[in-house]
């Protein structure tokens, strides 16, 4: 991989601003604090700031979360920008005016949608993650303990723990010289990646206790209620995660999970194990994703969402 080093790019900014993309996830949050720890601590002469979205609660405790900012209405002109793991300028969201003011602008990201709407792009498709390329672009001796969470975390969470198929030997090798700076790596693990609350282990286990094979136990699918998270005193955030605990039922190929939204929309999120492409499923509903994992919205019954899903996937199965 070829990128220069982040040194080097801001070598001649006294002030930079760093920002992800709306509703960040663990990589976004974790190449943004990983390239505000380095800056800060190896350029304590320069200023940083580093804009996000709401930060998740389970990422709250990554070193400098609590200096994530929102845009006020009139920021300082920055000397330079970095935009991380972000695919597009407008999901900067409310960074996007600190972006079109800054004198010289960067993105650095692993999105193949990517087209480079920065003045320099390293954008780099086969990364696991944003945090990764961050990672190639520090030296390594300069990274500290705290900015080897960040990035730890950050890979951690688009690799599913080193396990999704973006996982190369050199992302193994990166998160072995990550381990050497020291980093508590069990319990960074457990706490990005699977603890869950209390609530959400029990609206996963009524998520579990509601669903039924389809086709011949190819597929499963799950429906929770308005009255299901009202029981349990869930939230929308609480089923991050559930989809994917269905696909991991043995001899399932496509996980199917229904909720009910406050206004009566039905959320539907697919996954699929090795060859049904969900991304063109979901398409059909004006929703989109990876072939893996996707989703959408829709103003349907369930029964008539889930036996049209049953059906595409069929065709599917198929053509195969
Ligand atoms: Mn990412």
């Amino acid at each position: 991989m070829m990128i220069p080093l982040l040194d080097e790019m801001i070598r001649d900014a006294d002030s930079i601003a760093v920002a992800g993309h709306i509703r960040p996830d663990g990589d976004c949050v974790g190449s943004c604090l990983a390239v505000y720890n380095y800056i800060t601590e190896n350029y304590p002469q320069k200023t940083c700031r580093v804009y996000l979205d709401h930060v998740p609660e389970r990422f709250r405790f990554l070193p400098h979360a609590d200096q994530v900012k929102h845009p006020g209405k009139k920021e300082k002109q920055a000397d330079l920008f970095l935009a991380l793991d972000c695919a597009d300028r407008a999901r900067l969201d409310s960074a996007e005016p600190v972006f079109l003011e800054a004198k010289k602008t960067v993105c650095i990201d692993h999105h193949i949608s990517n087209e480079g709407f920065a003045d320099e792009n390293y954008i780099f498709p086969d990364a696991s993650s944003a945090s990764q390329i961050v990672f190639e672009a520090m030296q390594t001796d300069a990274i500290s303990k705290e900015t080897a969470e960040c990035l730890y975390v950050g890979i951690v969470c688009d690799t599913g723990v080193f396990q999704y198929s973006c996982t190369s030997a050199r992302t193994m090798e990166i998160g072995g010289i990550l381990m050497g700076k020291g980093i508590n790596y069990p319990r960074l693990v457990d706490r990005v990646f699977f603890e869950k609350n209390f609530t959400q282990k029990k609206i996963l286990g009524r998520t579990l206790e509601k669903s039924s094979l389809y086709l011949n136990g190819h597929a499963i699918a799950s429906y929770i209620t308005q009255a299901d998270m009202k029981e349990l005193g869930a939230i929308g955030a609480d089923l991050d995660g559930i989809v994917s605990e269905l696909r991991s039922t043995k001899g399932v190929e496509t996980a199917i999970f229904l909720h009910e939204e406050k206004n009566g929309d039905i959320k539907i999120s697919l996954r699929s194990a090795e060859y049904i492409d969900v991304a063109k499923i979901a398409a059909n509903y004006g929703g989109g994703g990876h072939a893996r994992a996707a989703g959408a919205t829709v103003k349907l019954a369930p029964d008539v969402i889930l036996s049209e899903l049953c059906e595409a996937i069929r065709q599917q199965m198929e053509q195969e």
